[in-house]
């Protein structure tokens, strides 16, 4: 029956041209077939019949835009900001856009499917879901039973990723699992933030962007790294004639509105912000009555900084001392309302928490911290859980709030991670407490060293691309006894599992609901707009069976998920039905500044405190204060290799998606002109990449530009596909994950720096 509806769905969408989505942000002149002037056609699709309109949560990224949805007759046509929602604001960006195109990708997983012909073969049969979770219940009661719960690793990401890398791994009782925005993404600002004020930044980075004057950007690359709200928020500062401070060793978007633009050696930005200590402390630049009243270890930190001088980091950032005394002295003719971005993706160089401490330093310097036009403070909504068992593993997976184990825990031993790492050193206080790191799970599944992890349960992570050094991924692919993929759409590692699990998009599905930290705190909703296609099923609904199949149904008590989101919402005094008379976001109020507090510490350090110098940090053996530390130089003849975003694509999620395919089909190597020149390559030519291992990918499109220094290139993430089940996005462009055989382990939050790989470029493509 639903293959049948799915026809017709397809047909009316073909009809009326609608639902490709980019339009509203990029124009429409790309979508073949969109009318051009729809408010004049009598065809358009909102003249069609009755527009139902429902509330969703964007699912193409991880910022999580508030979306109204609008439909026809079971077929969703537009996705548009809620204004009340104040991470969209009203918009959305050009991939949040792409929504509608991305649920009706035609190569979407249409059906629970078990694994036929030998691993990696792509070979399936379609079977009914009851078979499938039966399947997977008997084969996850094999492994519990042989060798306890904690042998199956469960990887998390994407909107329903609660259901499972929380919810059914700690119900489950395994301490392995894992998300990647943790450890391949923003753990070590998370650790850096809760050693330095006690808590993790939050999903969402609390720059007060409407009163701001200054910002100064490290990496963060706002314009390529498309989030709505910060783009929103820095073109509101450029249109105010703020001052915009690009640390970039690319001309990147962001540069180009820039006052000032350092293009920096890779590597060496430690080194800037102790340099840009120094002027504020030397020249008596920062806020010394916020130092003196809500910092601990200023006259540390101003002895470490003494001979750290723009001279000194000039020499080794490549950039004229003259511009770092400049800039630190425009940040702080701004302060308060001068803030370095707390960065997001910071898995770097390995020393990673380090740098991000470094950033927290100058902007306490500063006074930033809960100063209007800087940073507020940001606090979760309130709201209460649906009553529950305790978990037989307590810690989430992922996000930033997972508490260290107990000392006497007896999982405490098992490997890991920063957490296992943090309990084989016996750390148990406020710091370490990042999660599993997801790169470390790879290696027990292989080696079997400390033990083995025989089973993993992989949901929304685009495994083959997202981890470092896939080929050893593969190895573990092969290793494992059991591999459950719970996806949208057939990537890459799906041709490896033995069971396959599709999931509703979004746009088809309730969800857990979105309890957002915020300058005002809210609750927003994601409901269906139309009925799942094919025969797939939402998340909350997966994991429900599957754990009522092993025996976790006292985890599972709700009858439905209007049930369990109606109970949630009874503890704010109301239910489904009012928030969607709320328009979908239910506003909490917020504490943003320091005068909210009434002179109590809004910090939860052991002091109370922003800890400048950290003594959990000295007592554990690590730098109390950032120190500069060097990274391997790119041997000769090769370049260090740079990834970052494109506007239309998220990560290696959307590079099949329709509607923005046609946006940006391929990525690019930016190269340096004059060493394209160098090696007789020219702009448009396509060259193969091997890095410092033998590993190779391409063919990929060299853009030579003046825009990239020459020690280093940059390509986008996410392309270089090798799955022939995604039409559009198979062979397109080149792959930066397989080109990272290496990372760079930060020792403090088990962040995997990525950005320790070199590549050579070869012209037989
Ligand atoms: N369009 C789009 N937007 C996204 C996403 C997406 O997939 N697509 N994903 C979202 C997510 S989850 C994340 S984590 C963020 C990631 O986005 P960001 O947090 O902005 O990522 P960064 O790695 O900080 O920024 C990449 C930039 O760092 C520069 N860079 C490289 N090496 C160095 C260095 O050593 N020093 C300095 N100073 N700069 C360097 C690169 O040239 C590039 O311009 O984007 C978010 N927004
Ligand atoms: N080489 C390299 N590695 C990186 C990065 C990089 O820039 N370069 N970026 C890092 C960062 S910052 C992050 S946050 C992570 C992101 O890591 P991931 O979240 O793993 O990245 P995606 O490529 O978006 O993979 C999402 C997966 O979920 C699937 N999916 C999409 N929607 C749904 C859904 O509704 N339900 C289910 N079940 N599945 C769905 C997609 O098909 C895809 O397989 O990657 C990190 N790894
Ligand atoms: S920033 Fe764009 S892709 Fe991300 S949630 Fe918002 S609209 Fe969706
Ligand atoms: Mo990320």
């Amino acid at each position: 029956m639903a293959r049948a509806q799915l026809k017709i769905t397809r047909r009316q969408l073909l009809k009326s041209g609608a639902a490709v989505g980019v339009a509203g942000a990029i124009g429409s002149s790309g979508l073949r077939g969109a009318p051009a002037h729809a408010a004049t056609d009598d065809g358009a699709w909102y003249r069609q019949g009755q527009i139902r309109t429902t509330y969703n949560v964007c699912d193409i990224c991880p910022w999580h835009c508030g979306v109204l949805v609008h439909s026809v007759d079971g077929v969703v046509h537009k996705v548009d900001g809620n204004p009340k929602d104040p991470k969209a604001q009203g918009r959305l960006c050009a991939r949040g856009q792409g929504g509608p195109s991305f649920m009706y990708d035609p190569d979407r997983l249409r059906s629970p499917m078990v694994r036929t012909g030998p691993r990696g073969s792509g070979e399936f049969e379609e079977v009914t879901w009851e078979y499938a979770l039966d399947l997977v219940a008997q084969e996850l009661g094999k492994i519990k039973e042989r060798s306890g719960p904690e042998a199956l690793a469960v990887f998390g990401h994407t909107g329903g990723d609660g259901w499972f890398a929380d919810h059914f791994a700690q119900a489950w009782g395994t301490p392995n699992a894992a998300k990647s925005s943790s450890s391949l993404c923003l753990s070590p600002r998370e650790e850096a933030a809760t050693l330095t004020f006690g808590w993790p930044v939050g999903g969402h980075e609390p720059v007060d962007w409407d009163g701001l004057e200054c910002v100064a950007l490290i990496g963060s690359h706002i314009g390529e790294d498309a989030r709505n709200t910060v783009m929103q928020g820095f073109a509101g500062l450029h249109r105010r004639g703020g001052t915009i401070i690009a640390v970039d060793p690319r001309f990147s978007s962001a540069a180009t509105k820039a006052d000032h633009w350092l293009p920096i050696k890779p590597g060496t930005d430690t080194a800037l912000l102790l340099a840009w200590i120094h002027v504020l402390v030397t020249e008596g630049l920062y806020d010394a009555d916020y130092v003196e009243q809500w910092t601990t270890g200023f006259d540390e930190l101003a002895a470490h900084v003494e001979d750290k001088t723009p001279e000194w980091a000039a020499a080794i950032t490549d950039l004229p001392a003259d511009q770092i005394r400049e800039t630190a002295r425009s940040m702080a003719a701004h302060a308060p309302r001068s803030v370095i971005m707390p960065g997001r993706h910071v898995t770097w160089y390995g020393n990673d928490t380090q740098r991000m401490r470094a950033v927290f330093l100058v902007n306490s310097l500063l006074g930033a911290y809960g100063r209007e036009g800087g940073f507020y403070f940001n606090r979760a909504p309130y709201i209460g859980d649906y009553a529950l068992p305790p978990y037989a593993v307590e810690g989430s997976a992922g996000g930033c709030a997972a508490e260290p184990a107990e000392d006497d825990d007896p999982l405490g031993d098992l490997p890991l991670g920063p957490s296992g790492k943090a309990r084989a050193d016996g750390v148990q206080e406020a710091f370490l407490r990042g999660p599993t790191a997801m790169q470390e799970l790879i290696e027990p599944m292989i080696s079997g060293d400390p033990y083995r992890i025989e089973g993993l349960l992989v949901y929304g992570v685009n495994l083959l691309h997202t981890v470092p050094n896939p080929a050893r991924t593969l190895e573990a692919l092969k290793a494992l006894d059991l591999v459950v993929a719970v996806d949208v759409l057939p990537q890459e590692h799906i041709a490896w599992a033995d069971i396959v699990l599709p999931e509703a998009t979004y746009l088809e599905r309730y969800e857990d609901l979105y309890t957002i930290a915020h300058k005002t705190p809210y609750i927003a909703l994601r409901e269906p707009a139309v009925e799942p296609m094919y025969d797939t099923k939402p998340g909350w609904w997966i994991s429900k069976e599957l754990g009522e199949r092993v025996g976790l149904e006292s985890h599972y008590p709700w009858e439905d998920i209007e049930e369990y989101l109606d109970e949630r919402l009874r503890s704010v005094g109301a239910n489904l039905d009012d928030l969607r008379d709320a328009d979908g976001i239910i506003v909490q109020d917020g504490r943003p500044y320091l005068d909210d507090f009434d002179g109590s510490s809004p910090f939860d350090t052991p002091s109370g405190k922003i800890e400048l110098y950290s003594q959990l940090l000295a007592d554990t053996g690590h730098d109390p204060l950032p120190e500069y530390e060097p990274t391997d130089e790119p041997p000769d003849g090769y370049f260090r290799l740079l990834y970052g975003r494109h506007p239309a694509h998220t990560f290696a999620r959307t590079q099949n998606t329709p509607g923005l395919h046609r946006v940006y089909p391929e990525n690019e190597l930016w190269l340096n002109a004059g060493a394209a020149a160098e090696l007789g390559v020219s702009d448009g030519d396509r060259v193969m990449l091997e890095n410092q291992d033998g590993a190779t990918d391409g063919p990929i499109k060299v853009k030579a530009t003046q825009r990239i220094r020459r020690d280093a290139v940059f390509m986008v993430h996410g392309f270089g596909q090798a799955s022939e089940g995604l039409s559009r996005a198979h062979g397109q462009g080149a792959s930066d994950t397989k080109l990272q055989t290496r990372y760079q382990l930060d020792p403090i939050s088990g962040g995997a720096g990525m950005r320790v790989n070199f590549v050579r470029i070869s012209t037989e493509a």
